[in-house]
């Protein structure tokens, strides 16, 4: 498959939702809803909708009446890298090729853009979906308030800033990125497969294929920390090693690293075996998250 056509529809879907779902910037309090859709719809690979969406497909679902709860996953996303943009957390200046919100802003309004695009999308993960099982909005809000939440994303980065200025291994290193990274990775994963009619079975393959990938990611992005182009990725690098921070290449070194990330891709593969070809687009992604240069 082409899989750079196949991310660009996919993108382009996402941004017209997203672009009709959040509030205008001129409804007031106009400045707030500015802020929300300066991060928004301010670029991004928008891999965690897409992923919500490929998952649908792999189980022979649509990708249409999982848009929302697409978007209500880039809603998360956008607020934490807003949060964690500030200068309490990693005080950085630039966010997917432009200043980040704080900055553009002023940090009162960034905190409230991120604290907004929280509830937005609890908002949007509400909305009823065509076709979907009954029960199946409940388990999902679970899933995703799980993520975000101090069992998920928000608890790893608690344990990330509790990690700073000593020794780590990689077991925590581990523990660390499967919360932080990791768990909004893996519930959209899951979440497509719920949505899209997944049977129980392959609820549990998209649940592995979601941590392996969600590990690759990060090391990756670790990778990428040390060797990638600033101009390319649109945000600072080497601020890891600035920061003595634990990474997976500082712990293993550059080519273990990159060994690591392609065992997990595989992994990945694996889980995907018993998969009709409508689970070519997961395929493709796992590969790209190895590959990806941004
Ligand atoms: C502050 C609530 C709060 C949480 C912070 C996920 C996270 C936790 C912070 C983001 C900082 C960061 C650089 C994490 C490493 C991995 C990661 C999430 C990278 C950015 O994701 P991409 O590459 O970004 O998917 P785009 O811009 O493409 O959406």
């Amino acid at each position: 498959m082409d899989l750079t056509s196949y991310l660009t529809r996919q993108r382009e879907l996402v941004e017209a939702t997203l672009d009709r779902l959040v509030p205008p910037a001129t409804k007031p309090p106009a400045r707030l809803h500015a802020a929300m859709r300066y991060s928004l719809l301010g670029g991004g690979k928008r891999l965690r909708p897409i992923l919500v969406l490929a998952a649908a497909e792999a189980v022979g679902g649509a990708a249409d009446p999982a848009l929302p709860f697409a978007c209500a996953m880039e809603c998360i996303h956008t607020y934490s890298l807003i949060h964690d943009d500030l200068p309490a957390m990693d005080d950085d200046d630039l966010r997917r090729g432009r200043a980040t919100c704080h900055k553009q802003f002023d940090e009162a309004t960034a905190i409230l853009a991120g604290d907004a695009l929280l509830t937005l999308a609890f908002e949007l993960a509400v909305r009823p979906v065509e076709g979907a099982r009954p029960g199946v909005t409940l388990e999902l809000i679970t899933l995703l308030a799980q993520a975000a939440g101090s069992a998920g994303m928000v608890g790893g980065q608690m344990l990330d800033l509790d990690a700073e200025e000593r020794a780590v291994d990689l077991v925590e290193l581990q523990n660390i990125h499967i919360h932080k990274t990791g768990a909004l990775i893996r519930a959209a994963c899951v979440a497509g497969g719920q949505l899209g009619g997944g049977d129980a079975e392959q609820i549990r393959a998209l649940k592995r294929y979601g941590e392996a990938i969600g590990l690759s990611f990060q090391i990756t992005d670790d990778i990428l920390d040390e060797v990638g182009d600033a101009r390319v990725m649109g945000k600072n690098t080497g601020s890891d090693r600035k920061k003595s921070k634990a990474t997976y290449p500082f712990l293993m070194g550059l080519t273990r690293a990159r060994e690591e990330a392609e065992r997990l891709t595989e992994a990945a593969l694996g889980f995907l075996e018993p998969f009709p070809a409508g689970a070519e687009p997961l395929r493709a992604l796992a590969r790209f998250i190895l590959s990806r240069t941004h």
